[in-house]
């Protein structure tokens, strides 16, 4: 069977930053994906992602989301495409709720810019938002969104320009370690031998490292695209907003962002998470008006004006440890296998870092980077015996 350095399986947001890191650094890299380049079947699409640094899931994040800041802007001048856009970020909530209070900490502890602001404050600044009385804001300049597609893209692209092998339309059917210390993958196509092997498949790794005794959860999301009442809010004042994250009852939080698109393209934004477990090859890819009716309803306690026609909706995957923190190294019985891919909904934000994290444990087999947050082997990822 053909040998390579590694095999990354999975091509999407982690997988496509490996391959282009491990490529880069001179390994010989063939890359398996299941689908298309940037396609919209996994947990990669819908054409913006949040990025922020005030890290309400913990403090422990912050030093990687400044490196991973740095790597946007160094994806961008490499591949010669925008992705970042820094239009500020606000984080709503109680005083004391997970998200504003969460924010908060990660802000004083890493000295990030930031203003607290109160309602009656977010009215003012954010004519299309309107907070509940006693909710305050964490308002952080330095956040925004990235282009997923574009940066899925941009990323092969580069891994291509560095040498690597990507085959579309390949999903990995099995893998097993051989005795020499290496992995054989198997797909429709053939067999390959590596000497690493990077399972960077999202909702499809449950499924790949299903003997391994993991509680991984695939959850399907629905993401709603609204058109506002413009004739009482103005285009500019959506146009102009923050990205968001607001708590208000027990999970039922919501995000979204500006406008983006032109005053056509509606406003996106969707619940946080709907918990709803699912199987990647069985999901429901349609959304139902009740669904995009309930983001609607619940969407409005922020957004009043939010009353015109559906734009689009859309699903799109998690693939979520118990924890809702990352999986995200060697695995203990398989040292040559780095799992990439449980991000639990929030890890598109980390693709460049990621990709650097990545490529140092597959080539050296430790990082610089402080990743013990996310260890394979933490407790509360085992399944009850
Ligand atoms: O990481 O900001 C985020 C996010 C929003 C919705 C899902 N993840």
């Amino acid at each position: 069977a053909r040998h390579v350095d590694v095999i990354v399986a999975g091509l999407g947001s982690m997988g496509s930053a490996a391959a282009h890191q491990l490529a880069a650094r001179g390994l010989s890299v063939l890359g398996l994906e299941r689908f298309w380049p940037a396609h919209d079947q996994g947990s990669g699409h819908g054409e913006t992602r949040i990025v922020r640094q005030s890290y309400f899931e913990g403090p422990a994040y912050v030093p990687l989301l400044r490196r991973a800041y740095e790597g946007w802007r160094q994806l961008e001048a490499d591949s010669g495409r925008d992705l970042l856009t820094l239009c500020g970020g606000i984080y709503v909530g109680d005083p004391d709720s997970k998200i504003f209070a969460g924010a908060k900490r990660s802000a004083e502890a890493y000295g990030l810019a930031h203003e607290v602001l109160d309602a009656a404050a977010i009215r003012e600044r954010f004519p299309a938002m309107d907070p509940a009385d006693h909710a305050l804001g964490l308002f952080e300049e330095n956040a925004g969104y990235v282009r997923p597609e574009e940066s899925i893209l941009a990323n092969l692209d580069l891994a291509v320009r560095h040498g690597a092998e990507l085959r579309y339309d390949e999903p990995v059917r099995s893998w097993r370690s051989t005795p020499g210390g290496g992995v054989e993958v198997t797909t429709d196509a053939g067999t390959y031998g590596a000497d690493r092997l990077v399972v960077a498949t999202g909702a499809w790794a449950p499924g790949m490292l299903a003997d391994l005794g993991l509680d991984l959860r695939v959850e399907r999301q629905v993401v709603c695209w609204f058109t506002p009442d413009f004739s009482t809010v103005p285009y500019e004042a959506w146009r102009d907003l923050p990205v968001y994250i607001e708590e208000t009852d027990h999970n039922r939080d919501i995000y979204g962002f500006p406008m983006v698109d032109g005053p056509a393209g509606g406003l996106k934004l969707a619940f946080f998470n709907t918990f709803q477990r699912t199987d990647p090859d069985a999901v429901d890819r349609q959304t139902t008006e009740a669904e995009t009716e309930a983001t609607r309803a619940r969407a409005r306690g922020l957004f009043p004006h939010l009353t015109g026609p559906l734009v689009k909706a859309m699903t799109c995957l998690y693939t979520t440890s118990p924890d809702h923190d990352f999986v995200v190294g060697a695995l203990p019985e398989h040292p040559e296998v780095v799992v990439a891919s449980v991000c639990s909904g929030h890890g598109f934000k980390f693709v460049p870092v990621m990709g650097e994290i990545l490529a140092d444990l597959t080539i050296d087999g430790r990082t610089a980077h402080d990743i013990a947050l996310f260890d394979p082997t933490r407790p509360s990822l085992r399944l009850p015996a």
